[in-house]
């Protein structure tokens, strides 16, 4: 497996590049995120990003992400532009040498928690979603009414409760830490503005959002194919539906119906542990086993669930989700690529999320992306991956 991080690129991030190199790592995982939704990335942009990344001694290995214009997610109008744009921002990747690409499909919003500096028992923070918080959010703030299905009685209630005390910077805060996975220097909404953007999506239900994935898919996946690029969908999160939008890459039968929906090889998987894992119905080996060919990208994190759909981001190898287990099964995968003769054998993994501990409180890096307790998470998985590979060697 290749070890590989999250940078957001100079501008960006807290961390630079020399800082990057000392954690051992290899690969650099970044996009243009100054560059706005729907625009081509010029191939002179990429260029000095790679010459950045390559002068600190590191590759570019993964582009996270090339983000996908909300209209073609709503299907909205005239989309030939675009994705003759997306098209030649994939041929601008290619012609730098650059094919692993990570995307998502959730609409209005990325990643999504209430809490970004929730406290752990021996010090430092941890992001957190309270699902009494998301509801208080979806039903009292937004006035979403059709919200109310997507909660127990009992969250809905308590919701209601911390909705009534809460205070102006409370609520503050709340809309702060859910508009927080927006990537780099995307806009964040307002509520009212948010109101907006969910407004665009009247009508717009499941099948609608399936048929424009589909649609979104057989526009890239040839040029794909012809370019040499793997794309690899990132899972959403929290996988289930949120804001009352429908969210169709949240489980095992949503990849299958994605892999399927262009069966190509280039049409692929990133297999995010903590996104997935927040769901207890999804077994994360499973997926690895079912999908292992089509995986391009891991994501590697931990989550400790609760019975109420709150979850909170747990150290690597702590929390309900068995990393070792699922390291086995990715080792297994590499091994069936060798054995095939596939060039791609090694996959690129990255810590995902890491708690913020020390100094990592002392620099305002993003949520979610510090550097000490990202780089324990990935010393962390460089131990089981040492461990389960020599237990291969021994086993002849
Ligand atoms: C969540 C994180 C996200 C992710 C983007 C991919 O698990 O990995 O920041 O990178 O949603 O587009
Ligand atoms: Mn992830």
């Amino acid at each position: 497996m290749i070890e590989s991080w999250r940078w957001y690129g100079p501008e960006l991030d807290a961390i630079t590049l020399p800082e990057i190199a000392q954690t051992g790592a290899s690969g650099i995982v970044t996009a243009l995120h100054e560059i706005p939704y729907g625009e081509v990335w010029p191939r002179e942009a990429i260029a000095a990003r790679r010459a950045l990344i390559e002068a600190a001694g590191m590759h570019w290995h993964v582009v996270e992400s090339l983000p996908i214009h909300e209209r073609i997610k709503r299907g909205d109008g005239d989309l030939t532009q675009l994705f003759a744009n997306y098209r030649q921002s994939m041929a601008n990747l290619a012609a730098e040498g650059i094919t692993t690409i990570c995307y998502n499909f959730m609409p209005v919003l990325d990643w999504t928690r209430t809490d970004l500096t929730a406290p752990l028992a021996r010090g430092g923070t941890c992001l957190r979603f309270e699902a009494y918080k998301m509801a208080a959010f979806e039903i009292h703030m937004l006035g979403r009414a059709g919200a109310q299905d997507d909660y127990a009685q009992d969250v809905r209630t308590k919701a209601a409760t911390w909705f009534q005390a809460s205070s102006q910077g409370e609520r503050e805060a709340l809309l702060h830490a859910i508009m927080s996975g927006l990537p780099g220097a995307f806009d964040r909404y307002d509520i009212a503005g948010l109101r907006a953007q969910l407004a665009l999506y009247d009508g717009i239900g499941r099948a609608e959002i399936r048929a424009h994935y589909k649609r979104f898919l057989n526009e890239v996946i040839p040029a794909a194919e012809e370019l040499g690029l793997r794309f690899g969908v990132h899972p959403d999160d929290p996988p289930r539906d949120i804001l009352g939008l429908p969210r169709v890459v949240s489980n095992e039968e949503d990849i299958a119906w994605i892999l399927d929906a262009y069966d190509s090889p280039a049409n692929g998987l990133t297999l995010c542990s903590g996104s997935l894992g927040a769901n207890p119905q999804n077994d994360l080996v499973q997926i690895a086993r079912r999908f292992g060919e089509r995986i391009h990208f891991v994501h590697l994190r931990n989550v400790r669930k609760e019975s109420d759909g709150s979850f909170e981001e747990a150290a690597h190898l702590e929390g309900d989700s068995d990393l070792v287990a699922l390291i086995d099964a990715l080792l297994a995968q590499e091994g069936h690529r060798r054995a095939t003769g596939r060039r791609d054998c090694a996959l690129p993994f990255r810590p995902d999320h890491g708690h913020a501990l020390l100094d990592d409180g002392a620099r305002n890096a993003f949520p979610g992306y510090p550097l000490i307790g990202r780089m324990r998470g990935l010393a962390e998985l460089r131990g089981v991956i040492a461990g389960l590979k020599g237990r291969e060697g021994a086993n002849g």
